[in-house]
């Protein structure tokens, strides 16, 4: 695999950016980066979602058009991720004109060869999710998250021939054991197959909501908002040209999370089934994030907003956070005395600490220049073995989107290189002018730990890894590529920067 296509959700306008985007966004950041790093051609797609009854109800309890909306809302997306130092390759707005035009292609070419017919239709609808819900589903008789009743709605409107599809589904996700991961997300979605498979719905007449794509075949209707939603990751790819859609639309990895599974794992793959397109290559689903025990939302007051955190934590705290203390896939929960305590740990304590004590001692016994390198001695070749080791399994973890792992792994490699320092004592045989030789081998090895150490947590906590190629007074381009032969990334007589602390221990939660 040479190239990758990675997705988030285009979010709903009528929210502003919290906790949960941010998460996704922070996911598909690291693995774009860490993608890059490895020189795989990466192309990160992110947006919004600004159609629909949910936007056209936000904005008109503003007083504001959908558009004007629309706009205020999209841009504050944009500016958090770009605060965020969140590096996407295109964000995509629905109301672009070339994804407007891109809907109403695709919808001529799925009209063209009979999936969509007109007819009545009456069903729960709700608003939140903008979808029809069956009985069954509902609990309690509500929808099972916003947990209110949805509304009977009854009106004539255009179908897309879902159920054709359900066999060829069905037989795909037999076929590619993957396609869905993790596992339960691949069960629940063969759960939803078990079952006949309806058709949908796919427009709504203007008399009831105008703020649509038009159908281009009656233009009394529009679409309805997830057939327009998820054609943005095609969409976004054919702006690009035929040759970029070609490439990079087959190796399309999505994310998301579970909330939006069944519109991924069955309204897509079957519009894209009927439209002629290919197939995206895994749909990568992750959990949710309550808030010390509780749903986030606006009427707990507990909607936890990214950029109040990095304010306080700062940028790679925040996203060290997210992804050290969830598993891809399950449940997770925010908690900021956590968040405090694994800054303190993990960051400060270890990694913070190995920087900083490493500099030091350059600084101390070698006026910050890197001394001569002599035979190593078993303990220097552990200290070695402990960053290879900690690059491979990295390796095998992004590759299960184990990210709580793969940091774990790094971690383990940086804690070894901060005992190897109490090992073999450097500050103790300073004192003996014969062991100068060896507390230079000793300080070479950890300023090369340091160096890997950089390359490895860039793509999870891309300032520090800046930061510590910067003290290091390499060129960021070091970042990317192959990793450099253990003892041959930095020079003799190259001087290294006066040591900072990249985590300053926090002390309490201020208020
Ligand atoms: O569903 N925990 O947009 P949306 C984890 N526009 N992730 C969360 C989360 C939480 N508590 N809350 C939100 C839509 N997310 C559609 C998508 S795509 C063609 C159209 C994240 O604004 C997570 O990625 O409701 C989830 O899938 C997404 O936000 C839903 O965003």
């Amino acid at each position: 695999m040479d190239r990758t296509y990675l997705t988030t959700p285009i979010f709903y306008v009528n929210a502003e950016p919290h906790l949960g985007h941010t998460y996704t966004m922070v996911v598909v950041d690291t693995m774009a980066r860490y993608c890059r790093a490895r020189g795989l051609d990466t192309f990160f797609l992110t947006g919004t979602d600004e159609h629909g009854d949910k936007i056209a109800e936000a904005a008109g309890a503003t007083g504001e058009t959908p558009k004007a909306y629309a706009d205020r809302i999209s841009t504050l997306f944009r500016s958090t991720w770009d605060a965020l130092g969140i590096r996407y390759d295109h964000f995509i707005r629905t109301t672009d004109e070339h994804h407007r035009r891109f809907v109403q292609h695709v919808l001529d070419e799925v009209n063209r060869r009979g999936d969509i017919y007109f007819g009545e239709y009456g069903g729960l609808y709700c608003t939140g999710c903008e979808r029809f819900y069956l009985e069954k589903e509902l609990v309690d008789g509500k929808c099972p998250d916003h947990k209110i009743a949805p509304k009977l709605v009854k009106e004539e409107n255009y179908f897309f021939r879902m159920s054709r599809y359900q066999d060829r589904l069905l037989a795909h996700i037999e076929a590619h054991p993957d396609w869905i991961r993790p596992e339960r997300y691949r069960n629940e979605v063969l759960g939803f197959l078990r079952e006949p498979l309806e058709d949908l719905c796919i427009s709504r007449p203007k008399s009831r909501l105008e703020w649509g794509i038009d159908l281009p075949f009656d233009r009394n209707f529009v679409t309805y908002v997830w057939f327009d939603a998820l054609l943005n990751y095609t969409s976004a790819a054919a702006l690009r040209g035929e040759a970029f859609f070609d490439g990079f639309w087959p190796c399309a990895e999505h994310f998301i999370a579970k909330d939006i599974l069944k519109p991924h794992g069955v309204y897509w793959p079957t519009m894209l089934m009927a439209a002629g397109i290919p197939l995206y290559r895994h749909l990568n689903v992750h959990g949710y994030w309550t808030v010390e025990g509780d749903k986030m939302s606006k009427s707990l007051g507990n909607v936890i907003a990214p950029l109040a955190m990095t304010a306080r934590y700062g940028t790679d705290a925040f996203r060290y956070f997210l992804l050290r203390e969830s598993v891809f896939g399950l449940d997770a929960d925010f908690r900021e005395e956590t968040l405090v305590s694994r800054c303190n740990g993990d960051l400060a304590n270890n990694l913070g600490n190995l920087v900083s004590r490493t500099l030091s001692m350059v600084q101390r016994y070698f006026q910050g220049k890197l001394p001569e390198r002599s035979r190593p001695e078993p303990l220097d070749d552990e200290l070695e073995r402990a960053f290879t080791t900690a690059a491979s399994e990295i390796h095998e973890h992004m590759r299960n989107l184990g990210f709580n792992r793969a940091l774990e792994a790094l971690l383990r490699g940086t804690d070894r290189a901060n005992k190897y320092i109490a090992e073999t004592a450097p500050f103790t045989l300073a004192k003996q002018p014969a062991q100068m030789p060896r507390v230079g081998t000793i300080l070479r090895n950890l300023a090369e730990a340091l160096l890997h150490t950089a390359r490895l947590v860039a793509p999870f906590l891309p300032d520090t890894g800046g930061r510590i190629l910067d003290l290091l007074d390499v060129s960021p381009d070091r970042l990317a590529g192959p990793a450099p032969r253990w003892g041959e990334g930095l020079a003799t007589g190259h001087v290294l920067k006066a040591p900072v602390a990249l985590f300053p221990r926090i002390d309490a939660r201020p208020s």
